[in-house]
């Protein structure tokens, strides 16, 4: 076990008829171990104690951590399944019945069924997310193919992780979040963090980043706005959105300039050193100024600092991610420790910052529409076959790969996908373009919805599923550290609420196609044969049995057998997974974002999130003590734009863009750029921030462009009231 400084032994409180439940938060990846309390004489979940032996949060919570036990037996948990009979209802709550499920499954499976008849397989989507466990993605790629037989699958990672993933493959050859353990950042002598809101998405990181300064070390932030992390940065990179590409490639200009380049390393373990030095050479600082906005100065002297610090760690999120150049900033930010060397032994490395709970292992087990488990790939014929081997079928029978997440949508519009089974995500909120978006789910024959509450996307569902909770049943999720953990059941599901794995059997059996999954009878089954199917695979988890990740406080992967302890450091013999065993430097050349402001647009709109919700929402805006501290979300506006625009703090905008309009609140703050607005997305409806995100795609991850689009805003002279 992995123990630091930080590691205090502390004996839980238990309290008469109570039992603690050891187990992780619903959330973010950074997957807190927290311990759920139970009354014991009516098996309910109570309330949360602190798990202090958690060697990464070591009993450390966020205001959603402490809270999540909230969602269990919360009053707006769906309890069975509904059906909508009268279409004319669609879009709205409104319309609903309660069934059984024996008459929702029934209409499912016909429809389903009458729709591959005249349509084909492919006229049937999967779209699904990854706060489910490691068991549920696996299996519910494993139904899109084998139960369905559609190659139309994709998930909300995509919008999420599918630049980090697509940037580390083409660096590394390997996507493993975080290449060193994170009992490692607060050793490390400078970090260099691009494009993360830390103190608010991944609070119970800060301990460890706070030490680092603490300890002499240094802090760098890369970000528009003035976050928390920033206002305590050694230095602020507040660049204008959209330019990373440009800053990174100056940084790495200057540590080549300046003889902090390794070339004993770069010659032995990295291809590409000579041709990016040459690229790299135009970004001198003051041309990178000009594009970025940042100083000259402040870009010499960060790279002076990650230069000569003996060790330092990149780390970067969705600010750099979300950009049509998204997977290229990844690479470019990655091309620092691989120019000098700081990579693939402790204290020192690459990490991006996953986002969902279950961010890294939901991506690598066969819900993206291009890969199988184990980070398999579709189109590679020796993957299918092994794949296909644990699955029972021909690999003739195997679907093609599909399309993204976005192109999903746009085939719904055009009809060739006529129906959907949604799962565990509500794109109603959180895809980009949402008038576009809203109209291709009206437009649908059909559409399933599984979720715990009626969200914005179960308006347009004919049926909606209860799923369970994260309490309510177990099974394993990868955190950002790349370490496989274990979820432990604390409640029965509450009213006639099913996991999402069983409801893709008892499904799978209706559909004809029971023989593939009628032995999964148990999370703990479908985890067998999903450890199997991983086995051989990059992403191999066949070593990762529960037992030892109760054993070793959880299990990194690749664990390839039952010896194998795991791995918490990647690289550190040096050997990368590209066919050489070198990692690749990247020469990218700068391109602005898709959308630059203009005359009528002069302004950029980035977005992003809060520290009391999380995503789309859905969860979170019922948790009252949430609800409270952020009741909706607002526009931030520094104050001289403000002047410049006659408005002030409190008062209601219209902000617009190309593709649409909303009414926020203006929050005037000095932290922000003048050029820039913010707003947080965590709200539907018409306070949606996505009816005017710009729905351009990286050409290589196909992530849309959420950081940054060109905007205008005025004053309303409407009331408040009137808006909502
Ligand atoms: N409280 C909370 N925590 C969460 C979540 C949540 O919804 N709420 N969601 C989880 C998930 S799924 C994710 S993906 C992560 C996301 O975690 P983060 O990526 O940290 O969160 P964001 O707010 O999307 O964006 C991060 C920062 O990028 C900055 N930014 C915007 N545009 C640019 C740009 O062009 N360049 C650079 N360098 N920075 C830019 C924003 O100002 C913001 O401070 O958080 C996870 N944790
Ligand atoms: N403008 C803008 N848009 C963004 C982003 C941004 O930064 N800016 N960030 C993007 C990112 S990084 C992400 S990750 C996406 C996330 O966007 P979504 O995928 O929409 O996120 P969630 O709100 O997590 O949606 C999960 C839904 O499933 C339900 N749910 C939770 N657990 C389960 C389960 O086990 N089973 C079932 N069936 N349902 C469950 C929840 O109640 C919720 O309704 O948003 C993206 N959209
Ligand atoms: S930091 Fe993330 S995992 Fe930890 S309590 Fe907060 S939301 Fe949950
Ligand atoms: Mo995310």
């Amino acid at each position: 076990m992995l123990k630091d400084k930080f590691y205090k032994e502390i004996p839980n409180v238990i309290h008469p008829k109570e039992k603690l439940v050891a187990t992780h938060c619903s959330y973010c990846g950074m997957q807190c171990g927290m311990n759920l309390r139970v009354d014991t004489t009516k098996n309910t979940i109570i309330g949360v104690e602190p798990r202090y032996d958690w060697p990464v949060t070591l009993g450390k919570m966020c205001p959603k951590g402490v809270t999540a036990y909230q969602q269990t037996n919360h009053d707006d948990r769906l309890l069975r399944p509904l059906i909508r009979d009268d279409a004319s209802t669609k879009g709205t709550k409104e319309g609903f019945r309660e069934a059984t499920w024996d008459e929702a499954y029934e209409l499912i499976t016909r429809k389903f069924k009458e729709l591959q008849t005249e349509y084909g397989k492919d006229s049937l989507s999967v779209y699904s997310g990854v706060s489910m466990t490691n068991e549920k993605c696996y299996l519910t790629g494993k139904f899109a193919r084998v139960a369905l037989q559609t190659r139309y699958i994709d998930y909300n990672g995509r919008f999420c992780m599918s630049s980090a993933a697509a940037g580390f493959l083409r660096s590394f050859g390997v996507d493993r979040g975080s290449t060193l353990p994170w009992t490692d950042i607060h050793e490390t002598d400078c970090l260099f963090i691009a494009g993360s809101n830390t103190a608010e998405c991944h609070p119970t990181s800060m301990f460890r980043v706070w030490e680092v300064q603490s300890r002499g070390g240094y802090l760098i932030v890369v970000d528009p706005r003035e976050t928390p992390l920033a206002r305590r940065a050694d230095i602020h990179l507040d660049l204008k959105p959209g330019t990373d590409l440009a800053l990174a490639n100056c940084m790495v200009n200057l540590l080549i300039q300046n003889g902090y380049a390794d070339e004993k390393f770069t010659l032995a373990h990295t291809n590409g050193f000579e041709e990016t030095k040459e690229l790299v050479s135009q970004f001198t600082p003051e041309y990178t100024s000009e594009i970025t906005g940042v100083a000259p100065e402040k870009l010499i002297r960060a790279a002076e600092i990650y230069g000569k610090a003996p060790n330092a760690i990149v780390m970067f999120a969705r600010g750099i991610e979300q950009q049509t150049r998204g997977s290229d900033n990844v690479s470019a930010y990655t091309n620092m420790c691989l120019v000098t060397g700081k990579i693939g032994r402790p204290k020192s490395g690459v990490a991006t910052l996953t986002g969902q709970g279950n961010g890294q292992g939901g991506r690598e087990h066969g819900q993206k529409a291009d890969a199988l488990p184990g980070y398999r790939k579709i189109t590679n014929p020796k993957h299918v076959q092994e794949v296909c081997s644990v699955w029972g079928i021909e690999p003739e029978e195997m679907p093609l790969p599909g399309v993204s997440a976005y192109e999903m949508f746009e085939l719904m519009h055009n009809k060739t996908i006529r129906a959907l089974y949604l799962l565990c995500s509500n794109p109603a909120v959180s895809a980009p373009n949402l008038n576009d978006v809203k109209a291709a789910l009206k437009n649908l024959d059909f559409m399933v919805c599984s979720d715990m509450y009626l969200s914005e996307s179960a308006e347009f569902a004919d049926v909606v599923l209860p799923s369970v909770t994260w309490s309510e049943d177990e099974g394993t999720v990868t955190n950002l550290e790349g370490r496989i953990i274990k979820i432990n059941k604390a409640q029965e599901p509450i009213g006639e609420s099913k996991p999402d794995w069983l409801i893709a059997v008892e499904l799978a059996e209706r559909m004809g196609r029971g023989k593939y999954f009628s032995h999964l009878t148990t999370a703990a089954k479908v985890a067998e044969e999903f450890r199997l199917a991983s086995k051989g695979g990059y992403a191999d988890y066949y070593g990762a049995t529960w037992d030892k990740i109760e054993k070793q406080n959880g299990v990194f992967w690749p664990c390839k057998d039952e010896n194998d302890p795991g791995t918490p450091y990647m690289f550190l013999n040096q050997q990368y997974y590209h066919a050489d065993g070198k990692a690749k430097i990247c020469a990218l050349p700068y391109r602005p974002p898709a959308e630059e402001p203009c005359e009528q647009y002069p302004l950029r709109l980035t977005t992003g999130r809060v520290v009391y919700h999380y995503l789309s929402g859905n969860q979170t805006r019922r948790i009252s003590f949430l609800h409270d501290m952020c009741p909706e979300p607002y526009v931030e506006v520094h104050p001289d734009t403000a002047k410049q625009y006659d408005i002030v703090h409190d008062e209601l905008v219209r902000l617009y863009t190309r593709r649409g309009e909303a009414h926020f609140k203006v929050k005037v703050t000095e932290a922000i750029r003048k050029d820039t607005v913010f707003v947080p997305y965590h709200f539907g409806h018409e306070l949606a921030v996505n009816l005017l995100t710009i729905p351009a795609l990286d050409p290589m991850s196909r992530m849309p462009e959420f950081k940054a689009c060109a905007a205008e805003l005025e004053k309303t002279v409407i009331s408040k009231e009137a808006v909502r």
